[in-house]
């Protein structure tokens, strides 16, 4: 047991990245290492679409209804809220949460559009902070040529460069930017040595911070 049993921690890990960075890919791969390794752990994602609020977030991204750019920026927030409790009961339990995208997304995506910077912010305060974030790092047109956009709401070239740009105005000292055009392989044994220190580094005892 990677650390050992005393101090209970697990670590928030989130990724980020635009639409076909690989998140989803390398959230699965990150959180099978970690269980191989003996370690707690488990797969989170945003939106939860099995909720009754990330049903209306689904239907909105699938273009089934449509919301006001404001009120969608509040569902997807609140979406994280309701799972507010649950995560820190996990975290100090001990188990660590690999998060497929988180509020760095909640912000640039709405900020893409437009939506004032601090309003996007704000219904973010107060939710865990994550102790690392991995920003998959890829250029908008090459996400756009893996597998073809599904169609969904965001999945456009002009739209994601938008977003891109936000998301490099968002970065901080929790963020580590990983080159996601390499081959998977490559990325997933970068990923795990990045995450295994950090893992290590919170099990000394460092809080969660808000
Ligand atoms: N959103 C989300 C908001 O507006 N506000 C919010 O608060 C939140 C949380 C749904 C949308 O909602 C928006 C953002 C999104 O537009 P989603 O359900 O997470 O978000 O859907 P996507 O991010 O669109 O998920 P994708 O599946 O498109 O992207 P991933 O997870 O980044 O990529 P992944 O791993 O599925 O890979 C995509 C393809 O690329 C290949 C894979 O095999 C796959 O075919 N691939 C690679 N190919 C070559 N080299 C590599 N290294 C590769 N890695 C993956
Ligand atoms: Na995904």
């Amino acid at each position: 047991n990677v650390g050992g049993s005393n101090d209970p921690r697990g670590a928030l890990i989130v990724l980020e990245g635009l639409d076909r960075s690989g998140k989803s890919s390398q959230s699965a791969r990150l959180v099978s290492y970690l269980e191989g390794i003996g370690h707690s752990a488990e797969l989170w994602r945003f939106p939860d679409r099995t909720t009754s609020v990330g049903q209306m977030i689904s239907a909105y991204l699938s273009n089934k209804s449509q919301l006001d750019d404001h009120t969608i920026h509040l569902l997807f927030s609140a979406n994280r809220w309701e799972k507010r409790s649950l995560m820190e009961t996990k975290l100090m339990s001990g188990t660590t949460l690999i998060v497929d995208r988180y509020s760095y997304s909640g912000v640039a995506f709405s900020a893409a559009k437009g939506l004032d910077l601090h309003w996007c912010k704000a219904p973010e305060f107060g939710l865990p902070a994550p102790d690392l974030v991995l920003y998959l790092d890829i250029p908008p047109e090459k996400a756009a040529e893996r597998g073809g956009y599904g169609g969904e709401r965001y999945e456009q070239l002009e739209f994601q460069k938008k977003v891109a740009e936000c998301y490099h105005a968002l970065r901080d000292s929790s963020w580590k930017i990983i080159d996601a055009c390499r081959p998977m392989e490559e990325i997933e044994k970068q990923l795990q040595s990045i995450v295994l220190d950090n893992i290590l580094a919170c099990k000394v005892g460092k809080p969660i911070s808000q």
